[in-house]
């Protein structure tokens, strides 16, 4: 069965001012598309067509380089608009905000190691929250398109929150100035969605 592109949970224009409407058009309409259509391409014929995003991420050949890049494309742009929120912003509560606490310190130690990670990932990547089994989170990032849910690639926790920090993700309105865009995606992160993601993860 191919895989399809997942629609967005809020009007494209949703995010303003935090990411504009025309990133989110291109972003999403062209970028995860083509992921989208690459993966289904990449996946035909073969015995990987009938596994979930997360078996093929999980058993990743990381030598196969068309199912690693758009394979973690699809999945990555999947997480990463719905950990995004017109009503987002503010502080995780409940058991994720222990956790992160316990990690971290406080939110603020948390968005700084965040920031952080966003920050130093050379060239393309993203940046990541993980939960452990157990419970424990951890922050950090992969290059390209990986996610934690391959073979050694980052914290190999389950991956609860995504930041998208290729330039695509922000050129048109932030252009070099990651650091402004990594500080305008806390102002919609959707904590609601992550916290879900970490009560199922733990
Ligand atoms: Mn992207």
């Amino acid at each position: 069965m191919a895989f399809e592109l997942p629609s967005l949970p809020y009007a494209h224009d949703a995010l303003e001012p935090n990411i504009d409407t025309t990133t989110m058009q291109i972003h999403h309409g062209k970028h995860h598309a083509g992921y989208t259509s690459k993966l289904n391409a990449a996946i035909q014929g073969t015995d990987l067509e009938s596994k979930s995003i997360e078996d093929i991420l999980t058993n990743m050949d990381m030598s196969n380089a068309a199912v690693r890049n758009n394979g973690g494309g699809y999945y990555n742009h999947s997480l990463f608009w719905t950990v995004m929120s017109p009503d987002g912003g503010g502080q995780p509560s409940g058991e994720l905000a222990d956790a992160i606490n316990s990690a971290y310190g406080s939110f603020d130690g948390f968005k700084e190691k965040f920031a952080s990670a966003a920050g130093t990932r050379f060239g393309s990547g993203w940046a990541w929250l993980c939960v452990h089994p157990g419970g424990k989170v951890e922050v950090c990032s992969t290059p390209n398109q990986d996610n934690p849910l391959m073979p050694d690639a980052g914290c190999n926790g389950k991956p609860i929150l995504g930041l998208d920090v290729w330039e695509h993700a922000y050129y048109l309105k932030y252009q070099n100035r990651r650091p402004d865009y990594v500080q305008a995606f806390f102002n919609v992160i959707n904590w609601e969605e992550v916290s879900k993601r970490y009560t199922e993860s733990k």
